[in-house]
């Protein structure tokens, strides 16, 4: 039996790239293996303080990040759906692996040198040791396996670097804590902003225009698909005639995922013609595939009594498989109990 773990921060809300990227596979594998797999979706809100947050939102943003897993189709009744703070242990098994991780581990993490930018001396030290938090995210649960993006795969390896040394160092190179496999999804698909090609979809990007938020109506979705960024061309026939125009290169990735097409299929139909009747097209597919998902969220929203419980025994599951994996670890390290 597969345990899968996954997560997403409530830094704001959910973007079509979460969407198309995690969150639709989230559903696929709930039914995987004839519904074996355990799959336990987490709401990292100790994450999402790492960078500058507004303590007034942060609530209803978890709430909604949660009721956006459950409307695009994650069941609570077969995965477990929780809430990262209110499972105490991730921070002590945390702070137990800060303790034993080199420094020059953490340096070479790459998507800390993003974040940063040029502000790393302004950078918080939890930003910084964010993929020790991971690691513990992952390890508390000895979840076998991680379905991960282009840019978290480091974070993973990092995460198998802390188990196996852990296993080392304390339990004679047995297999304690196991290094978790990665789990390559082959439908996911990276969604690049509206405005700029080479600029991955994000839900904390400033402007609101380079990204889908899954709360978007049908109207805000079609006028940011209309002001979307495209270059002068028609619409590509082929890979080759997408060299050098990420843009084009992005909305037919778009079309392709959300109608379950191959980009050769979308480029087939749409090859050749003007982007402003291609846009056309996307907006009506993009409207008739999210709104299901959006009136669902809005009315998971509108009673946040039916969140808050499945979050609550989403806490309980999750609190009662860390406990194990946490006392064995304090005993292994030799701590007075
Ligand atoms: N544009 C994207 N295309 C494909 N997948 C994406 N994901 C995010 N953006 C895209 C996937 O969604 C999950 C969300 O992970 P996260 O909340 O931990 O943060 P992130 O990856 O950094 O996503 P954002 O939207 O860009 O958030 P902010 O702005 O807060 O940093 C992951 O599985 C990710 O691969």
């Amino acid at each position: 039996m597969k345990r899968i773990l996954s997560c997403m921060q409530p830094t704001n809300r959910l973007q079509l790239g979460n969407y198309l990227g995690a969150l639709r596979n989230w559903v696929a594998l709930q039914d995987e293996e004839g519904g074996k797999n355990e799959c336990l979706y987490g709401v990292v809100d100790l994450h999402a303080i790492t960078v500058p947050h507004n303590p007034l939102a942060l609530a209803q943003a978890t709430r909604e990040t949660a009721a956006a897993y459950i409307a695009a189709g994650v069941d609570p009744k077969r995965s477990y759906i929780f809430v990262q703070s209110s499972v105490p242990a991730h921070c002590q098994l945390s702070w137990l692996f800060t303790t034993q991780t080199p420094m020059g581990w953490l340096n070479r993490m790459t998507q800390f040198k993003d974040k940063a930018g040029k502000n790393k001396e302004k950078a918080s030290v939890g930003l910084y040791s964010y993929p020790i938090l991971m690691a513990a995210d992952i390890l508390i649960y000895k979840a076998t396996h991680v379905p991960v993006g282009e840019d978290q795969k480091q974070h993973l390896e990092l995460a198998r670097d802390i188990a196996g040394s852990f296993n080392e160092k304390f339990n004679s190179g047995k297999e304690f804590f196991i290094p978790p496999e990665p789990y390559i999804m082959g439908t996911a698909t990276r969604v690049m902003s509206l405005r700029d090609g080479t600029q991955k979809m994000s839900k904390s990007a400033e402007s609101d225009m380079t990204r889908i938020n899954l709360t978007d109506d049908a109207d805000t979705i079609a006028n940011k698909i209309k002001k979307a960024k495209t270059d002068a061309g028609v619409v590509p026939h082929n890979d080759g005639e997408c060299e050098g125009r990420p843009e084009a290169a992005n909305l037919i990735g778009i079309y392709a995922a959300l109608a379950d097409q191959t980009k050769e299929q979308v480029m087939q139909e749409y090859g050749g013609q003007q982007f402003s009747g291609f846009k056309s097209a996307l907006v009506d597919l993009s409207v008739a595939k999210l709104s299901p998902i959006t009136s669902r969220m809005s009315e998971l929203m509108s009673d946040s009594a039916e969140i808050d419980a499945i979050l609550k025994a989403g806490a309980e599951k999750a609190n009662e498989l860390a406990k194990p994996t946490l006392e064995e670890t304090i005993k292994l390290m030799g701590f007075w109990s």
